[in-house]
């Protein structure tokens, strides 16, 4: 009897001591909450431990239990994150309408990091950290030069884990961007920014459409290669159209000069390759940062284009007998020189076509390269130019160019 007793003793204590250890648990979690920051899974065991002799075994549990009480009495829900020192959690809102409210957070951290959730989600792509501070500038919500602004701001907004702020890329290339963090994915949905930013703006959220891209061009690399090369290296996801000669001939009417390539953004369609390779270049961050630094970049890729419409002017001569005369003379008094200039330019900008850095026209070089060097008659090109050869494999070499590679079709002809 007295056994007994004491069984249901003991069975009365451990229910209370789990319950009291719910309750400690969520009084923990809220008591770290303000400040946003992932509380780790160890640091809840030592505070139970400390207070309601939890053991290891029973934190998983007490953790099911505390969420459920976040949730159906708070409307709160514990988000597991795993980080390099171990588990982790941040406490999320379980109703999404009450996302970023500004009891929670300092309005104007608040502001500035709707307005960079809202630009990322916008740019469809992780943004750069550049464009991000330019862009938040022109908005007037964090001053041209207010880096310890920015610090501030990175700091709390990657420790509250609404926003990544990585490094990518090596040497030169090496770039941080900014990307949603796991809380904002969480606890944001993407039509809450929509419609804070349509509210702003005094419009409807139908206002901005998912863009849709799309590209038509010949199964060749030819003119199309340096978009397709643009398109796949920024990320932006289009329809990578490759007309055959039978459909042509009903859409060449419908184009805007009866030529291809065409762009085809949001239903509108827009012409000429090197165009629509600046266009892409401007969208993002390929271009010059001064109206000068664009003027080098259209310089030099103009350049690239007569020594392009010198060859075309020959590869595309009917007469065998003229194309063989205008190839030799060619050969001898124009390209040398031309070929030459191109390679000094390389040279000077570090590997690339201009600004000494990777810009849009590093792409339109790639891109006809293979098609230049057919129409030059010059199979030895890039031993001729190995500067040729080395910004090529540059462009080459980047992962998801790579992959672009790796699954076209065969091209109609290799250039
Ligand atoms: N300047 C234009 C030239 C475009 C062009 O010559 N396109 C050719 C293919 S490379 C074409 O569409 N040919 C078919 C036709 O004219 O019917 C550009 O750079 O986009």
């Amino acid at each position: 009897m007295s056994q007994r007793r004491q069984i249901r003793t003991s069975a009365v204590e451990e229910i209370t001591t789990s319950d009291r250890a719910v309750i400690e648990c969520v009084r923990y979690i809220f008591s770290r909450e303000g400040s946003k920051i992932p509380i780790k899974r160890a640091e809840i065991l030592k505070y139970l431990q400390s207070t309601c002799e939890t053991s290891t075994n029973q934190i998983s549990s007490i953790m099911v239990e505390a969420n459920k009480v976040l949730k159906t009495v708070y409307g709160y829900k514990l988000v597991q994150v795993e980080a390099k020192t171990g588990v982790q959690y941040i406490v999320v809102l379980d109703e999404e309408c009450q996302s970023l409210s500004s009891s929670v957070i300092d309005p104007q951290q608040r502001r500035i990091l709707i307005a960079c959730l809202i630009h990322i989600f916008m740019s469809g792509c992780p943004v750069k950290e550049d464009d991000m501070w330019k862009f938040l500038s022109e908005s007037g919500l964090l001053e041209e030069n207010d880096y310890s602004g920015r610090k501030s701001f990175i700091s709390t907004a990657t420790k509250q884990m609404y926003l990544l702020y990585t490094k990518v890329g090596d040497g030169e290339l090496a770039r941080n961007i900014f990307e949603w963090g796991k809380r904002a994915t969480e606890e944001l949905p993407k039509i809450f920014l929509l419609n804070k930013m349509a509210e702003a703006l005094g419009k409807t959220p139908d206002h901005w459409k998912m863009t849709k891209t799309k590209f038509y061009y010949f199964n060749l690399r030819a003119l199309g290669e340096s978009c397709r090369l643009l398109l796949t290296y920024t990320g932006e996801e289009f329809e990578d159209n490759r007309v055959a000669m039978e459909e042509w001939q009903e859409m060449k009417p419908k184009t805007v000069f009866g030529q291809l390539p065409i762009l085809e953004v949001d239903g509108k369609q827009y012409a000429q390759s090197n165009a629509i390779c600046r266009y892409l270049g401007r969208k993002h961050g390929l271009a010059g940062t001064t109206l000068e630094e664009d003027l080098i970049i259209d310089q030099n890729v103009d350049f690239l284009n007569d020594i392009r419409t010198k060859a075309a002017a020959v590869h595309y001569e009917n007469d065998e007998a003229v194309k063989a005369k205008k190839h030799e003379d060619f050969s001898k008094n124009v390209y040398p020189a031309m070929l030459s200039k191109l390679d000094e330019i390389i040279k000077q900008n570090n590997g690339h076509l201009a600004l000494g850095k990777l810009t849009w026209g590093d792409f339109v070089f790639a891109g006809i390269f293979l098609y230049l060097k057919t129409m030059l008659q010059m199979p030895d090109l890039e031993e001729k130019y190995p500067s040729f050869k080395k910004l090529y494999d540059t462009i080459f070499s980047f992962p998801k160019i790579q992959d672009y590679v790796s699954k076209l079709p065969t091209p109609v002809y290799n250039f």
